[in-house]
Protein backbone atom coordinates (compact mmCIF):
# COMPACT_ATOMS: atom_id res chain seq x y z
CA UNK A 1 0.00 0.00 0.00
CA UNK A 2 3.15 2.17 0.30
CA UNK A 3 3.53 2.30 -3.44
CA UNK A 4 -0.18 3.54 -3.55
CA UNK A 5 0.92 6.32 -1.38
CA UNK A 6 4.07 6.68 -3.91
CA UNK A 7 1.82 6.91 -6.84
CA UNK A 8 -0.82 9.03 -5.54
CA UNK A 9 1.68 11.78 -4.39
CA UNK A 10 3.50 11.53 -7.76
CA UNK A 11 0.64 11.40 -9.92
CA UNK A 12 -0.50 14.67 -7.53
CA UNK A 13 -3.89 13.61 -6.45
CA UNK A 14 -3.75 15.26 -3.53
CA UNK A 15 -7.69 13.42 -2.21
CA UNK A 16 -6.06 10.11 -2.48
CA UNK A 17 -2.77 11.24 -0.44
CA UNK A 18 -4.68 12.03 2.44
CA UNK A 19 -7.07 9.27 2.08
CA UNK A 20 -4.63 6.52 1.42
CA UNK A 21 -2.60 8.02 4.37
CA UNK A 22 -5.82 7.55 6.83
CA UNK A 23 -6.08 3.76 5.44
CA UNK A 24 -2.18 2.72 6.41
CA UNK A 25 -2.59 4.30 9.56
CA UNK A 26 -5.89 2.45 10.48
CA UNK A 27 -4.03 -0.62 9.04
CA UNK A 28 -1.39 0.16 11.64
CA UNK A 29 1.46 0.72 8.83
CA UNK A 30 4.10 2.64 11.10
CA UNK A 31 4.48 6.36 10.81
CA UNK A 32 8.24 5.97 9.61
CA UNK A 33 7.49 3.50 6.71
CA UNK A 34 4.69 6.30 5.53
CA UNK A 35 7.57 8.96 5.78
CA UNK A 36 9.73 6.61 4.06
CA UNK A 37 7.10 6.26 1.26
CA UNK A 38 7.03 10.28 1.03
CA UNK A 39 10.85 10.78 0.78
CA UNK A 40 10.68 8.20 -2.01
CA UNK A 41 7.64 10.05 -3.97
CA UNK A 42 9.56 13.61 -3.23
CA UNK A 43 12.80 12.23 -5.16
CA UNK A 44 10.81 11.40 -8.15
CA UNK A 45 9.11 14.94 -8.41
CA UNK A 46 13.04 16.10 -7.72
CA UNK A 47 13.93 14.55 -10.29
CA UNK A 48 11.30 15.55 -12.80
CA UNK A 49 11.77 19.04 -11.68
CA UNK A 50 15.13 18.42 -12.96
CA UNK A 51 14.89 17.04 -15.65
CA UNK A 52 12.55 20.13 -16.80
CA UNK A 53 8.99 17.87 -16.55
CA UNK A 54 7.57 19.62 -13.72
CA UNK A 55 7.49 23.30 -12.43
CA UNK A 56 7.48 25.45 -8.97
CA UNK A 57 3.23 24.89 -8.71
CA UNK A 58 4.19 21.01 -8.73
CA UNK A 59 6.85 21.14 -6.26
CA UNK A 60 4.93 23.92 -3.94
CA UNK A 61 1.69 21.26 -4.19
CA UNK A 62 3.70 18.43 -3.29
CA UNK A 63 4.91 20.22 0.06
CA UNK A 64 1.61 20.79 0.36
CA UNK A 65 0.77 17.34 -0.10
CA UNK A 66 3.92 15.52 2.18
CA UNK A 67 2.93 18.58 5.08
CA UNK A 68 -0.80 17.48 5.34
CA UNK A 69 0.82 13.34 5.62
CA UNK A 70 3.28 14.36 8.11
CA UNK A 71 0.50 16.76 9.64
CA UNK A 72 -1.67 13.29 9.82
CA UNK A 73 1.39 11.21 10.98
CA UNK A 74 2.86 13.35 13.87
CA UNK A 75 0.25 12.39 16.75
CA UNK A 76 0.78 8.50 16.26
CA UNK A 77 3.90 8.72 16.72
CA UNK A 78 3.80 10.71 19.78
CA UNK A 79 1.51 8.00 20.81
CA UNK A 80 4.33 5.43 20.38
CA UNK A 81 6.65 7.52 21.93
CA UNK A 82 4.77 7.66 25.20
CA UNK A 83 5.61 10.51 27.82
CA UNK A 84 9.38 10.83 28.44
CA UNK A 85 11.34 13.08 30.42
CA UNK A 86 13.84 15.17 28.04
CA UNK A 87 17.60 14.64 26.88
CA UNK A 88 18.28 17.27 25.89
CA UNK A 89 17.84 20.58 24.05
CA UNK A 90 18.18 21.44 20.56
CA UNK A 91 17.92 24.40 18.01
CA UNK A 92 16.27 23.63 14.79
CA UNK A 93 16.44 25.99 11.68
CA UNK A 94 16.84 26.05 7.95
CA UNK A 95 19.72 28.78 7.23
CA UNK A 96 19.82 31.66 5.43
CA UNK A 97 18.30 32.07 2.13
CA UNK A 98 16.69 28.52 2.11
CA UNK A 99 13.08 28.31 2.70
CA UNK A 100 12.62 24.64 1.94
CA UNK A 101 11.12 22.81 5.83
CA UNK A 102 9.33 19.43 5.34
CA UNK A 103 12.72 17.63 5.65
CA UNK A 104 13.41 20.11 8.97
CA UNK A 105 9.95 19.75 10.42
CA UNK A 106 9.94 16.16 9.75
CA UNK A 107 13.56 15.91 12.27
CA UNK A 108 12.09 18.38 14.68
CA UNK A 109 9.50 15.90 15.06
CA UNK A 110 11.32 12.77 15.35
CA UNK A 111 13.76 14.62 17.63
CA UNK A 112 10.92 15.70 19.59
CA UNK A 113 9.02 12.42 20.18
CA UNK A 114 12.00 10.74 21.16
CA UNK A 115 12.84 13.15 23.90
CA UNK A 116 14.45 15.71 22.94
CA UNK A 117 13.34 19.51 23.92
CA UNK A 118 13.07 20.75 20.17
CA UNK A 119 12.88 24.94 19.73
CA UNK A 120 12.39 25.41 16.07
CA UNK A 121 13.13 28.72 15.12
CA UNK A 122 11.82 28.53 11.42
CA UNK A 123 13.37 29.20 7.68
CA UNK A 124 15.91 31.72 5.89
CA UNK A 125 17.48 32.08 9.85
CA UNK A 126 20.50 34.74 9.30
CA UNK A 127 23.82 33.22 11.43
CA UNK A 128 22.80 36.14 14.10
CA UNK A 129 19.61 34.23 15.00
CA UNK A 130 21.49 31.16 15.72
CA UNK A 131 23.47 33.09 17.66
CA UNK A 132 20.67 34.54 19.34
CA UNK A 133 19.36 31.62 19.68
CA UNK A 134 21.79 29.38 20.95
CA UNK A 135 22.46 31.83 23.65
CA UNK A 136 18.95 31.96 25.05
CA UNK A 137 17.44 28.50 24.60
CA UNK A 138 21.61 27.20 25.82
CA UNK A 139 20.87 24.04 23.73
CA UNK A 140 23.26 21.39 23.80
CA UNK A 141 22.76 20.12 19.77
CA UNK A 142 21.91 22.82 16.84
CA UNK A 143 21.10 21.22 13.43
CA UNK A 144 21.28 23.21 10.50
CA UNK A 145 19.37 22.46 7.40
CA UNK A 146 19.34 22.96 3.99
CA UNK A 147 18.36 21.74 0.49
CA UNK A 148 19.80 24.27 -2.01
CA UNK A 149 23.55 24.48 -2.71
CA UNK A 150 23.03 27.67 -1.83
CA UNK A 151 23.10 27.06 1.61
CA UNK A 152 26.41 25.84 2.00
CA UNK A 153 27.76 29.31 2.84
CA UNK A 154 25.09 30.26 4.81
CA UNK A 155 25.84 26.99 7.53
CA UNK A 156 29.79 27.45 7.06
CA UNK A 157 28.32 31.23 7.80
CA UNK A 158 26.49 30.19 10.91
CA UNK A 159 29.05 27.77 12.57
CA UNK A 160 31.34 30.41 12.21
CA UNK A 161 29.38 32.97 14.19
CA UNK A 162 28.64 30.79 16.73
CA UNK A 163 32.50 30.66 17.17
CA UNK A 164 32.80 34.13 17.26
CA UNK A 165 30.34 33.96 20.01
CA UNK A 166 32.08 31.76 21.93
CA UNK A 167 29.68 29.70 21.69
CA UNK A 168 31.28 26.84 19.66
CA UNK A 169 32.76 24.78 21.98
CA UNK A 170 29.03 24.84 24.23
CA UNK A 171 27.30 22.94 21.22
CA UNK A 172 27.50 20.28 18.64
CA UNK A 173 26.58 20.95 15.33
CA UNK A 174 24.73 18.66 12.78
CA UNK A 175 23.91 19.65 9.79
CA UNK A 176 21.72 17.93 6.90
CA UNK A 177 19.03 18.07 3.70
CA UNK A 178 19.07 17.16 0.37
CA UNK A 179 22.38 18.29 -1.16
CA UNK A 180 24.58 17.57 2.02
CA UNK A 181 27.07 15.37 2.38
CA UNK A 182 29.80 14.43 4.32
CA UNK A 183 32.21 16.76 1.89
CA UNK A 184 30.00 19.78 2.63
CA UNK A 185 30.30 19.16 6.56
CA UNK A 186 34.40 19.50 6.10
CA UNK A 187 33.59 22.54 4.09
CA UNK A 188 31.50 24.14 6.74
CA UNK A 189 33.20 22.94 9.93
CA UNK A 190 29.84 21.41 11.48
CA UNK A 191 30.42 18.42 14.02
CA UNK A 192 28.48 16.04 11.58
CA UNK A 193 26.00 15.02 9.02
CA UNK A 194 22.85 12.95 8.95
CA UNK A 195 21.48 11.88 6.03
CA UNK A 196 17.76 11.35 7.21
CA UNK A 197 15.72 12.30 11.23
CA UNK A 198 16.55 8.82 12.66
CA UNK A 199 20.50 9.77 12.07
CA UNK A 200 19.22 12.75 13.65
CA UNK A 201 17.98 11.21 16.29
CA UNK A 202 21.50 9.36 16.51
CA UNK A 203 24.07 11.94 16.60
CA UNK A 204 21.71 13.99 19.09
CA UNK A 205 21.61 10.30 21.50
CA UNK A 206 25.33 10.14 21.01
CA UNK A 207 25.77 13.38 22.19
CA UNK A 208 24.10 14.16 25.41
CA UNK A 209 24.36 10.59 26.11
CA UNK A 210 21.24 9.47 26.34
C1 LIG B 1 9.25 20.45 -2.04
C2 LIG B 1 10.37 21.23 -2.67
C3 LIG B 1 10.27 22.63 -2.71
C4 LIG B 1 9.13 23.38 -2.02
C5 LIG B 1 9.47 23.45 -0.53
C6 LIG B 1 8.23 23.39 0.35
C7 LIG B 1 8.59 23.35 1.80
N1 LIG B 1 7.64 23.81 2.58
O1 LIG B 1 9.65 22.90 2.22
C8 LIG B 1 9.20 24.80 -2.71
C9 LIG B 1 8.24 24.83 -3.89
C10 LIG B 1 8.92 26.00 -1.83
C11 LIG B 1 10.62 24.77 -3.27
C12 LIG B 1 11.26 25.92 -3.68
C13 LIG B 1 12.49 25.92 -4.33
N2 LIG B 1 13.21 24.84 -4.67
CO1 LIG B 1 12.84 23.04 -4.03
N3 LIG B 1 12.50 21.21 -3.82
C14 LIG B 1 11.52 20.56 -3.23
C15 LIG B 1 11.75 19.04 -3.36
C16 LIG B 1 10.88 18.49 -4.49
C17 LIG B 1 11.51 18.20 -2.13
C18 LIG B 1 12.26 18.65 -0.89
C19 LIG B 1 11.65 17.95 0.30
O2 LIG B 1 10.94 18.55 1.10
N4 LIG B 1 11.88 16.64 0.40
C20 LIG B 1 11.29 15.81 1.46
C21 LIG B 1 12.25 15.59 2.62
C22 LIG B 1 11.53 14.77 3.69
O3 LIG B 1 13.35 14.94 2.07
P1 LIG B 1 14.70 14.44 2.74
O4 LIG B 1 15.85 15.08 2.10
O5 LIG B 1 14.67 12.95 2.68
O6 LIG B 1 14.64 14.88 4.28
C23 LIG B 1 15.49 14.25 5.21
C24 LIG B 1 16.95 14.72 5.16
O7 LIG B 1 17.16 15.76 4.29
C25 LIG B 1 17.27 15.03 6.61
N5 LIG B 1 17.43 16.43 7.04
C26 LIG B 1 16.82 17.55 6.64
N6 LIG B 1 17.23 18.59 7.38
C27 LIG B 1 18.10 18.13 8.29
C28 LIG B 1 18.81 18.75 9.29
C29 LIG B 1 19.66 18.01 10.10
C30 LIG B 1 20.41 18.67 11.19
C31 LIG B 1 19.83 16.60 9.88
C32 LIG B 1 20.77 15.81 10.70
C33 LIG B 1 19.10 15.97 8.86
C34 LIG B 1 18.26 16.73 8.08
O8 LIG B 1 16.17 14.51 7.37
C35 LIG B 1 14.98 14.61 6.58
C36 LIG B 1 13.90 13.71 7.12
O9 LIG B 1 14.31 12.35 7.18
C37 LIG B 1 13.30 19.00 -3.71
C38 LIG B 1 13.77 17.79 -4.49
C39 LIG B 1 14.46 16.76 -3.61
N7 LIG B 1 14.64 15.60 -4.15
O10 LIG B 1 14.88 17.02 -2.50
C40 LIG B 1 13.47 20.35 -4.44
C41 LIG B 1 14.83 21.04 -4.47
C42 LIG B 1 15.50 20.97 -3.11
N8 LIG B 1 14.46 22.42 -4.78
C43 LIG B 1 15.27 23.00 -5.63
C44 LIG B 1 15.14 24.34 -6.11
C45 LIG B 1 16.11 24.74 -7.20
C46 LIG B 1 14.18 25.21 -5.58
C47 LIG B 1 13.97 26.68 -5.97
C48 LIG B 1 15.26 27.51 -6.16
C49 LIG B 1 13.08 26.69 -7.23
C50 LIG B 1 12.83 28.05 -7.85
N9 LIG B 1 13.34 28.19 -9.05
O11 LIG B 1 12.23 28.88 -7.25
C51 LIG B 1 13.14 27.20 -4.77
C52 LIG B 1 14.06 27.74 -3.62
C53 LIG B 1 13.37 28.56 -2.63
C54 LIG B 1 14.32 28.87 -1.47
N10 LIG B 1 14.87 30.06 -1.40
O12 LIG B 1 14.54 28.01 -0.62
C55 LIG B 1 16.40 22.07 -6.02
C56 LIG B 1 17.73 22.46 -5.36
C57 LIG B 1 18.89 22.31 -6.32
C58 LIG B 1 20.16 22.82 -5.77
N11 LIG B 1 21.21 22.16 -6.22
O13 LIG B 1 20.27 23.76 -5.02
C59 LIG B 1 15.82 20.66 -5.66
C60 LIG B 1 16.88 19.60 -5.25
C61 LIG B 1 15.02 20.17 -6.91
C62 LIG B 1 15.93 19.81 -8.06
N12 LIG B 1 16.23 18.55 -8.23
O14 LIG B 1 16.35 20.67 -8.81
N13 LIG B 1 11.13 23.50 -3.32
Amino acid sequence: MSRELIDAITEMREEDVQSITDKLLASGTSPVAILDACREAMAVIGQRFEAGDCFVPELILAGEMLGQVSAKVKPHMQAQAGGQKKLGRVVMGTVEGDIHDIGKDIVTFMLDVNGFDVHDIGVDVPAAKFVEEVRTFQPQVVGLSGFLTLAYDPMKNTVQALKDAGLRNKVKIMIGGGQIDEQIRQYTGADAYGKDAMAAVALAKQWVGG
